[in-house]
């Protein structure tokens, strides 16, 4: 499906000319509107995304050195093999006299003194247990989601093919004009939410969402702990607690476990990884959620010039393993350890070997099944609610970081990525191709709405007012970076043109280009980032002229939002009031479509 390229001759600006005004009348705005289409409100996945096939993945793979792959699948066969080693030797040591003495000085828990005051389990951990378990399935299944949709991981912003560290996809393809859509694959829609290739903008919602909510029990659950004195039960407060997690460990690995009294103490190693989940992991899951936000790192430049985004997207990944790891280990061991007496302690709040415990974990796993099973079918019968609710979620808090200065966000010469990924639809109309082989003489932008002033410009009179220059990084919304120059023309500088009236309060760019369901593609920004320093047309990127698939002739930079709502190939921008009546009236063609959101900033 490559477009056929047309060959860019540079184009020659004349700088002296000043803009023709000309008024816009309402009928070429109303042209613009008229090529917008419709969305749907249900999600028929034949032709979900412009009817992107479902395309899969391969075996996770890790870059050994510069070129060589190991397929992670290989950890299987070798976990087993070391498993097995492990148990061997722990059984070997424990005939050791100096192991015996060792194991009988750190048994493997340390007794508090108060142990016995902060004995049981109150009602509200249990509840607590339950929402963040049930809370945990859609990030997790959203976050693989989001994965997929590219899947590589990196160290570096610059997403360079064959530098990211892993993948589960083959080498990216010679094609100049590879996308990071066709890059995207998926997973079985039981591990996916909602399980369809390409579904970011959904998955986005469970994850951000959910991830509010998580959030929220995660600060009732550390403020209960700390209140009721249970923290001493899972922070360490003595260096003891490392020789009794090794006692533990040659306990576990031997086969001949260790004494459970968790009613009273945790045992050492227990005790670390719950003190790793709750005080490490889930705090840099978070900050590495928001280290992968355009708006903070642009403006926390401090921090993202050292930690990039796909630093940010790598340890992410690497803390959902974490979680991964654990849950398997927790689960397996509550099962085996005294499968009815642990049930008890966590979900009846008692220390015997009743089936109380149990009849309540069995209900609460009937609700995670339910829940687990209908999340997908309900996103795609229901799609415009998850975007609605996802939004009411997580709005607020995006909307907080879109008030920056995003002045900081600017990079120098030398961070320009050597390769810029390219996404979206390319226009093939034979208007576009005839604008292009004329090298754009009769292209025009159009701008007008709610403006004194509506002009229509040509490109020799776009590059003909004062010229401006940034280098910045480009987020998309899939997950890949990449930093660029970007020369052409200050939105700011436009606002002085055209004198917006006050009812403009979102200013709508038009491309040249169809979406991938059909009708032109399209977005709304809120007016105030229309005179941010690094909001900008641009005509020229890497100093060479914009290419076709870059967005040639112009394009928009606003490096507080995600990728997406960079209109590439701009036809024209129109100042208004509200998008409710534009398209499809949720603010720009992958929100109308894809159920993006209108403002992402995270
Ligand atoms: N007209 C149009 N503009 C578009 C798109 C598109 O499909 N059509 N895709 C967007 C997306 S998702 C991204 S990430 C950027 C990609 O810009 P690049 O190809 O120059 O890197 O363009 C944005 N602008
Ligand atoms: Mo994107």
């Amino acid at each position: 499906m490559t477009p056929t390229r047309p060959e860019p001759e540079p184009a020659t600006g004349t700088r002296e000319s000043t803009p023709r005004e000309t008024a816009i009348t309402p009928d070429a705005l109303q042209n613009f509107r008229q090529r917008l289409k419709q969305p749907e409100e249900t999600i028929d996945p034949h032709t979900w995304a412009g009817s992107i096939p479902d395309a899969r993945g391969t075996a996770p793979h890790v870059r050994v050195g510069r070129d060589k792959w190991f397929n992670l699948m290989w950890l299987l066969p070798l976990g087993f093999v070391v498993l097995v080693a492990a148990v061997a030797v722990a059984q070997g040591l424990r005939e050791l006299p100096s192991v015996q003495d060792f194991l009988h000085r750190y048994p493997g828990a340390v007794m508090l003194p108060d142990a016995q005051e902060h004995a049981g389990f109150p009602a509200w951990l249990g509840w607590q247990h339950f929402l963040n378990a049930f809370l945990m399935i859609f990030i997790i299944r959203s976050g693989v989601q989001i994965l997929t949709d590219h899947p590589r991981l990196y160290w570096t912003r610059h997403s360079t093919p064959g530098k990211e560290w892993f993948r589960f996809q083959k080498p990216v393809p010679d094609d100049p004009l590879w996308t990071a859509k066709q890059d995207s694959v998926n997973v079985p829609s039981w591990i996916g939410l909602p399980g369809l290739r390409h579904s970011i903008g959904l998955a986005r919602w469970w994850h951000l969402g959910v991830d509010t909510l998580w959030l929220l029990n995660g600060i009732v659950f550390v403020v209960l702990l700390f209140v009721s004195g249970q923290w001493v039960r899972i922070v360490p407060t003595s260096w003891d607690v490392i020789p009794n997690a090794i006692s533990v460990a040659i306990q576990y690995a031997s086969l001949d476990w260790p004494l459970e009294q968790g009613w009273v103490v945790y045992n050492s190693l227990q005790l670390i990884a719950y003190f790793i989940t709750v005080f490490i992991a889930a705090p840099l899951a978070l900050i590495t959620g928001l280290g992968m936000s355009p708006a903070l790192s642009t403006r926390l430049r401090w921090i993202s010039s050292r930690f990039s985004i796909q630093a940010a997207r790598s340890l992410h990944f690497l803390v959902l393993c974490w979680f991964l790891v654990f849950i398997f280990l927790h689960v397996t061991l509550v099962f085996t350890t005294g499968a009815l007496r642990n049930l008890n302690h966590m979900y009846a709040g008692r220390n015997d070997d009743s089936w109380v415990g149990f009849s309540v974990f069995a209900a609460s796993l009937v609700v995670m099944i339910v829940a687990w099973v209908g999340a997908s079918p309900l996103t795609l019968r229901k799609p415009r609610l998850i975007q609605r609710v996802g939004f009411a979620l997580i709005g607020p808090a995006q909307r907080l970081f879109e008030h920056v200065d995003a002045r900081p966000g600017q990079y120098t010469e030398k961070d320009i990525s050597p390769y810029m990924w390219h996404n979206g639809k390319y226009p093939e109309t034979d208007e576009y191709r005839e604008l292009f082989e004329n090298n754009f003489r009769d292209y025009r932008l159009h701008v007008g709405g709610l403006v004194d002033h509506p002009v229509e410009l040509s490109l020799d009179e776009v590059r003909a007012l004062p010229h401006h220059e940034q280098i910045t990084q480009h987020f998309c919304i899939q997950g890949w970076s990449g930093v660029a120059k970007w020369g052409g023309v200050s939105m700011s500088t436009i606002l002085d043109v055209v004198k917006p009236r006050p009812e403009a309060k979102w200013v709508v760019f038009y491309s040249l280009g169809d979406g991938p369901d059909g009708g032109s593609y399209y977005d709304a920004h809120p007016i105030e980032q229309m005179s941010y320093p690094l909001t900008m047309l641009a005509y020229d990127m890497n100093d060479e002229p914009l290419s076709y698939g870059h967005g040639a002739p112009l394009r928009l930079r606003n490096e507080v939002q995600l990728g997406f709502k960079l209109v590439k190939w701009i036809r024209g921008i129109e100042f208004v009031a509200d998008f409710a009546d534009i398209g499809g009236g949720h603010g720009g063609y992958n929100e109308d479509h894809e159920f993006f959101g209108y403002r992402q900033s995270i």
